[in-house]
């Protein structure tokens, strides 16, 4: 084991004391389904207690969080950390990519394991653990890829949702020809496996045809540069695969998850197919398409526009960005990633002459917590309950580890971030954690980052600081049969009612404004909350009502005129009881 204090490496140091104590006082603690002014103490890793005027052994360490939110650490639901593709390697190993979660605010990441084609996908597997194991700072788990087909790989799924392996997730590729991409039999067939198992079947959603047909016309047009990428698979290319992976799912009467969703037109296809099925349907969305737009590909360095080519691609439609934050507030998307797959520069120009070359990947494991809360909450499109929720609760719940993960409760893993609302910064390769030289967001102000990140009870952001220590983090095991997928025990087919509460919107339309907690520079004592989101779903304006969406009125010279009367709404307290599905 090593541990990185300051990127001085220390060898051989067991840091995972069991009498870790650790008392975080005086915060706001933030869950999905409410917030409110409670201390948390940790022991062993696990949250002990949460509440007030705690009685805690001597000799504990206290982390003063006023002024702050206390949020369970964040679970990046899409890393490619360590993957070969494309003739490249990414930047971002499991320690440094890992790292970089960690110095972000995230605790978990999901990493997929992309097997070649023919390889078995318990060998894929292997090799993914071995590579990750001794490397993660922080706890991961791991989605399987179904790159290929045949009866081998069906046997090989059910026996990756094993209790031995821990798998209950396999992403098919609609796109990416002759490589990873399956046809619509073949994707049938795995969707179908998947529903059998009680697993939750993932679809990158891009009509690998069109886009392969676009190339060629492109190039043979004389396209070659990176804004060629865009031009080859437009709105239409994924709102098209879209539909038909939710029309498959349906068929096999399969719940369906589709990753790194980038365009409205995309939504649009998502939301219409829930109105017509009846299985779950999930939609991520990534922290680039949130932190950046299209425009970036006609940048005239090619080193600048190959940096952000990443497949679906951004898209030139100016209002896609805050179009996904309504739509992630809004319960339209349910969560976001960041679909970290990072390559260096010299790696981007294996595509300097052919854009089709370019290895396909950004950065934002490390920004993907901080970009949101700049763009989604400081602009008052959400509250903080759903920015936790998008961020952390709902992948703990759809991937089976919840409440272990993303909660801040009595028992939960203390995974913890201590954010600061106010603390402002400018997002820079020069000074990220992580391996690549190139960062999207570059340049991008941010006010809200954490200043504490507590790892299985460890402190491991202190005041800023960052400690990670490699190989701290645990594999996690994700059960197949999640109830917020399958609906409950029983494994009922069709989905309960409870599960509508995953569905149920959340953006901030009451008439009451959340505080803007970039702006705020005063306590947040007495500030009223109670937009915010609660598991019985959005407050629907009341007639005369302001639509903090549409108007511009300034939510901090609002929050100003508010009387100090603490209004704190939380429908289920942090450790007490749990409702809806749970
Ligand atoms: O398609 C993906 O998710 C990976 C393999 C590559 N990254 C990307 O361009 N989205
Ligand atoms: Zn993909
Ligand atoms: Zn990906």
């Amino acid at each position: 084991m090593t541990v990185d204090v300051n990127a001085n490496s220390v060898s051989g140091i067991n840091i995972k004391s069991s009498q870790n104590r650790l008392l975080i006082k005086n915060g706001k603690v933030v869950n999905d389904d409410g917030m409110e002014d409670l201390d948390v103490y940790i022991e062993d890793g696990i949250i002990k207690q949460v509440g007030r005027n705690l009685i805690i052994p001597g000799g504990t360490r206290t982390i003063d969080a006023t002024g702050k939110l206390v949020m369970p650490g964040g679970i990046d639901p899409h890393t490619h950390l360590e993957l070969e593709m494309m003739g490249a390697k990414t930047a971002d190993d499991f320690y440094k990519g890992t790292r970089a979660a960690v110095a972000g605010g995230t605790t978990t990441v999901i990493d997929f394991v992309l097997p070649q084609k023919n390889q078995s996908l318990l060998e894929a597997y292997s090799n993914w653990r071995q590579l990750a194991d001794g490397k993660v700072c922080c706890d991961y788990g791991l989605h399987v890829g179904v790159t290929w087909w045949s009866p081998s790989v069906k046997k090989e799924m059910q026996q990756l949702t094993t209790e031995q392996y821990g798998v209950n997730s396999f992403k098919m590729f609609m796109a990416y020809k002759d490589a990873w991409m399956l046809d619509d039999y073949d994707l049938s067939c795995a969707i179908e496996t998947c529903a059998e198992l009680k697993a939750l079947p993932m679809v990158h959603a891009e009509n690998g045809h069109i886009i392969a047909r676009n190339t060629e016309k492109l190039l043979a047009a004389g396209v070659t540069g990176p804004e060629g990428h865009q031009l080859s698979r437009d709105e239409e290319v994924e709102g098209e695969a879209v539909n038909r992976a939710c029309v498959i799912a349906n068929q096999a009467r399969s719940p369906l998850y589709i990753v790194h969703m980038m365009s409205k037109s995309a939504v649009r296809m998502l939301q219409l197919a829930r109105t017509r099925q009846r299985q779950p349907l999930f939609g991520e969305t990534l922290a680039a398409t949130v932190g950046s737009d299209g425009s970036q590909y006609r940048n005239s360095c090619f080193r600048h526009a190959a940096a952000h080519v990443l497949s679906p691609p951004l898209r030139p439609d100016p209002s896609t960005p805050q179009a996904m934050c309504e739509a992630l507030a809004d319960d339209h998307l349910q969560l976001i990633g960041s679909d970290n797959c990072t390559f260096l520069e010299k790696d981007k120009e294996l595509g300097k002459d052919n854009f089709s070359k370019i290895p396909n990947g950004v950065n934002g494991v490390e920004d993907r917590m901080a970009i949101l809360w700049q763009k989604a909450v400081n602009t008052g499109i959400m509250d903080p309950c759903r920015f936790v929720a998008v961020t952390s609760s709902t992948a703990a719940k759809i991937f089976n580890i919840w409440p272990q993960k993303g909660r801040v409760a009595v028992n939960s893993d203390a995974d913890i971030v201590v954010w600061d609302p106010r603390l402002e910064r400018t997002i820079s390769a020069a000074t990220h954690k992580q391996a690549v030289d190139f960062n999207i967001f570059e340049g991008q102000q941010v006010v809200g980052s954490p200043q504490f990140v507590i790892v299985g009870g460890r402190v491991c952001l202190d005041d800023g600081e960052l400690r990670v220590a490699e190989g701290f983090g645990k594999f996690l095991k994700t059960p197949t049969n999640s109830p917020a997928v399958f609906g409950g025990e029983a494994g009922a087919a069709e989905p309960q009612p409870e599960l509508l509460h995953l569905h149920m919107p959340h953006k901030v339309t009451n008439g009451t404004p959340s505080p803007d907690f970039g702006n705020m520079n005063k306590s947040m004592e007495g500030l009223s909350v109670s937009g915010c989101s609660t598991p019985t779903g959005r407050k629907m304006r009341e007639p005369g009502q302001r639509d903090l969406q549409t108007s511009t009125f300034s939510i901090s010279k609002e929050v100003e005129g508010l009387d100090t009367k603490t209004s704190v709404r939380v429908r289920n307290p942090p450790g007490g009881k749990s409702s809806g599905l749970w």
